[in-house]
């Protein structure tokens, strides 16, 4: 239904996306989508390109008066530092970036590889999460994400509703709910940027008042666990997604995996439990969403390891540039507009609709047959 592209270098004039099917008749709140950009941005661990740069999205089509047409809506990021074309080649690829398989499989320096591949594309794509956001609004649908994880610094396990994560999350520079890990994440953090290393983590992202049999059973590609699984390991960095207990699930009965149902006049069919996050059957099923996204660490490391030099073949270290130590709070953000792109999706495949009146129409109709 949705689809979008984007385009641009890390250090080039712009980056651009253009989303198709979007329907017409939604107000474009721009100040949120600035927000939405802005927090991206922000968290502990970023590194010095962050000052620089103060993202606010220009729309460059499909919206008149502030309210979209139905036609595909353009997005235009202006890079402050723009400086592709005096940036210094490099040639000693960092292990765990795109730079080596990229350099050799494009023919290119590992500069065109790195501008390309950089997480700074991300931002794009969280300037068209935003809309899917304010599109999911409309449908009464609201996503919050948080972190769980940094390096050895973990959050307590615990069910957390969209409220507690939005509400915990407030003022904490990683996003992370609990004071005394952010505490422990922050010295983790530093003690990695001292040392010249980097570090990883785990982020968790919820979605409330989802309706029964978004997505599909009857082909593998139309699943929404295996739709949003390929969404987040789209994001760079990311190396696992699990939905709802995920892994968990390997070591226990089935008796404990699953979550009985149940029915009442005032909220119909519904679950007690959510050990499925909210996913049944490549379906949801009526309960939060509920994904959880696990980042390595940031390749580019300022004490860096061994690699080889691809204009001499001999061992070098491997070429170390500005970056962040720790990019998983940012990471967040970005998860959450992957997810808020999904979730539009398969919602405007469930419900259709050009219009943002037409597609209320017809998930008004579904909702009242199928809480009967
Ligand atoms: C990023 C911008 C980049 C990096 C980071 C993410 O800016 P620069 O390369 O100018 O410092 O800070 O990119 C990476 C971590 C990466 O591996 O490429 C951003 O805006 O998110």
């Amino acid at each position: 239904m949705l689809n979008y592209i984007t385009a641009g270098e890390s250090h080039g004039r712009y980056l651009t996306a253009i989303l198709e099917g979007f329907p017409s008749g939604l107000p474009l709140d721009l100040d949120f989508i600035n927000v939405e950009l802005r927090r991206r941005q922000s968290g502990y661990g970023r590194g010095d390109r962050q000052k620089i740069e103060a993202d606010c999205v220009e729309i460059t089509g499909g919206m008149i008066r502030k309210v979209t047409t139905g036609a595909p809506l353009g997005f235009l990021l202006t890079n402050k530092d723009c400086t592709i074309d005096q940036m210094p080649e490099l040639h000693c690829p960092r292990p765990g970036h795109a730079d080596l398989a990229g350099a050799l499989k494009y023919d290119q320096g590992i500069r065109a590889i790195l501008e390309r591949s950089s997480a700074r594309e991300t931002a794009t794509r969280v300037a068209v999460g935003a809309v899917c956001k304010l599109f999911l609004k409309k449908c009464g649908v609201e996503i919050a994400g948080h972190v769980l994880q940094i390096g050895q610094a973990r959050i307590p396990v615990g069910a957390l509703t969209v409220k507690d994560i939005r509400q915990g999350v407030k003022g904490s520079p990683v996003n992370c709910v609990c004071r005394k890990t952010e505490a422990v994440m922050i010295r983790m953090i530093d003690r990695a940027r001292k040392n010249g290393d980097s570090l990883g983590g785990k982020y968790e992202i919820r979605a409330v008042g989802l309706p029964i049999g978004l997505g599909s059973y009857v082909h593998y590609a139309r699943k929404l666990d295996a739709r949003l699984a390929m969404l987040l390991m789209g994001q760079q960095s990311v190396k696992a997604v699990e939905v709802g207990d995920g892994v968990a699930l390997a070591g226990v009965l089935g008796s404990e995996a699953h979550d009985a149902i149940f029915h009442s006049m005032a909220r119909g069919y519904h679950h007690k439990t959510n050990h499925a996050g909210g996913l049944e059957g490549g379906m949801t099923n009526g309960e939060d969403l509920i994904v959880r996204v696990t980042m390595k660490p940031i390749s580019t490391l300022a004490k860096p390891l061994a690699s080889v030099n691809m204009k001499t073949r001999k061992s070098a270290k491997a070429d170390f540039e500005r970056s962040d130590v720790c990019a998983v709070p940012a990471g967040s953000v970005i998860g959450e507009a992957l997810v808020a792109y999904g979730l539009a999706d398969a919602f405007l495949e469930k419900f259709g609709g050009d219009s943002i009146a037409e597609v209320r129409r017809n998930y008004e109709g579904y909702l009242k047959r199928v809480r009967a």
